[in-house]
């Protein structure tokens, strides 16, 4: 039944011929620079370099979580793999008409994917990558056997709620239902939402909705006297450990899903745990003192910590703009743009005083891209558009290997690291490649992008 359920993907327009695009890459002389390539030019560009990156994890990964390129091997994130690259990749190839790759693909996944493993694993990862993965997929391609896979993934992992606050462990062991890890952070206990929410309403069991928003309003209620949450929390006590409050790694997705359920979903109980939230942030987070930035801050006192930004904080332009507050957006976008264009490419964590890395790496991430696109979808001022150029052009230029693409150990020396992620499939080129491909290709205004960039649309009609 495909396109009964699903997202509207038009392939009408194709990107020019492969070939221009193999010509681009291949630089030298009678190449064209960034800024003189037309959209059309560039998606085909990102086109192509996706195509790259499968063929090389078909080669030397084939059935595996990922490629590691310099190596021409793979990684297993478990003992058996969950197909984490085909996966998550799967989407964007029916979003560039990657017919082939895609039907190749789904026979993996149907024909191989099995979550009844005797093994924990991290439910924040596999919620976000698999799960949403799923659930995009059923929409986008219709095949009811998508959403068995995500159904029976849910019920796998629905044990991990079974806490004392109903906020989640860390870890549940898919065949036992056996949990580990009580001390979690916000990002790992808010970043639910979504995908469970979204199961819920396709397949008319409510027990997925309930527990995702019940963990994120424990959660919400442990804020402090202003509004902030920390860094880590025992989902067992409900106490605070580390009370570092950021919008990096560990806390980021938490504020993303509280806007994006409000979304998504229509329940006004997000939209007042996202308002409270982020005028909090705004107030306690945002720095001006060097441009504007949203550094560190003790969460109870609201004192400034470390001026620390890096490539996960880079998510928040896109957040912001989704909210509607462009002027907060455009401005962390320039700081963004700045940060990349520094060091030719985005440090993991850049102190925004000194303008030095503090972590040095780059592991492919989509945040900076991501941001471009919403900013671009949501303005239409052609400047994301020219920066998404300038960090599409260096991101191609420093990562590519023979095979694959590789992380960078240190933006700085370029020197590269045997790795790549399966959200450089799901996100990084998605985003990169929806930045200049035609409007038409995906509908912004009608899907909620999941924190693993799976497009996921209100196909049900009546609020809860
Ligand atoms: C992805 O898995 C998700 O975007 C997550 O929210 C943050 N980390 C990576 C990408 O950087």
């Amino acid at each position: 039944m495909p396109g009964t359920m699903g997202i509207p993907v038009r392939h009408c327009w194709r990107p020019r011929v492969a070939l221009a695009a193999a010509l681009l890459l291949a630089g030298g002389a009678g190449t064209l620079a960034a800024q003189e390539r037309t959209s059309a030019q560039e998606a085909g560009l990102i086109r192509e370099a996706f195509l790259h990156a499968w063929d090389g994890y078909v080669q030397y990964a084939w059935g595996h979580d990922q490629l590691k390129p310099l190596s021409h091997g793979w990684r297993d994130w478990y003992p058996a793999s969950l197909e984490m690259t085909p996966l998550d990749g799967f989407d964007t190839m029916l979003l560039m008409g990657l017919k082939a790759q895609a039907a190749r693909a789904k026979r993996l996944i149907l024909d191989s994917l099995s979550f009844d493993r005797d093994f924990p694993v991290q439910v924040f990862e596999v919620t976000i990558r698999e799960l949403g993965g799923l659930l995009s997929a059923y929409q986008l391609d219709g095949d009811p056997r998508f959403l068995a896979l995500a159904r029976d993934l849910g019920n796998r992992l629905l044990p991990a709620f079974g806490s004392k606050t109903g906020m989640p462990y860390r870890f549940v062991n898919l065949r036992t239902g056996a949990v580990t890890g009580p001390v979690s952070n916000p990002a790992e206990i808010g970043t639910l939402t979504l995908e469970f929410g979204t199961l819920s309403k396709l397949s008319g069991d409510a027990r997925y909705y309930d527990a995702a928003k019940h963990a994120v309003t424990a959660l919400f209620e442990r804020r402090s006297r202003i509004g902030l949450v920390g860094s880590s929390i025992d989902v067992e006590t409900g106490a605070w450990g580390n009370r570092d409050s950021h919008v990096s790694g560990g806390i980021d997705s938490y504020y993303e899903y509280l806007l994006k359920a409000w979304l998504l979903f229509r329940d006004p109980d997000f939209k007042r745990m996202w308002d409270a939230s982020i005028a909090a942030v705004n107030r306690y987070l945002a720095d001006e003192r060097t441009g504007l930035w949203y550094g560190h801050a003790d969460m109870d006192t609201g004192e400034r910590k470390a001026p620390y930004f890096g490539a996960l904080d880079a998510f928040f332009p896109a957040v912001l703009a989704k909210s509607g507050d462009i002027p907060h957006a455009a401005r962390l976008m320039g700081s963004v743009y700045r940060m990349w264009t520094t060091f030719g490419i985005e440090p993991e964590v850049l102190d925004y005083f000194t303008m030095r890395p503090v972590e040095a790496g780059y592991q492919l991430r989509p945040e900076a891209l991501e941001s471009a696109y919403y900013l671009y979808r949501i303005t239409g001022d052609r400047r994301y558009r020219d920066m998404g150029r300038v960090m599409v052009d260096s991101l191609l230029h420093y990562t590519r290997s023979e095979v694959g693409f590789t992380a960078l150990t240190s933006v700085v020396t370029k020197e590269r690291r045997d790795a790549m992620e399966s959200f450089f499939l799901a996100e990084t080129l998605k985003y990169a490649y929806l930045l200049f491909a035609p409007p038409e290709t995906l509908d912004f205004d009608a899907i909620v992008f999941n924190t693993e960039a799976h497009p996921i649309r209100r196909t049900w009609s009546a609020p809860r």
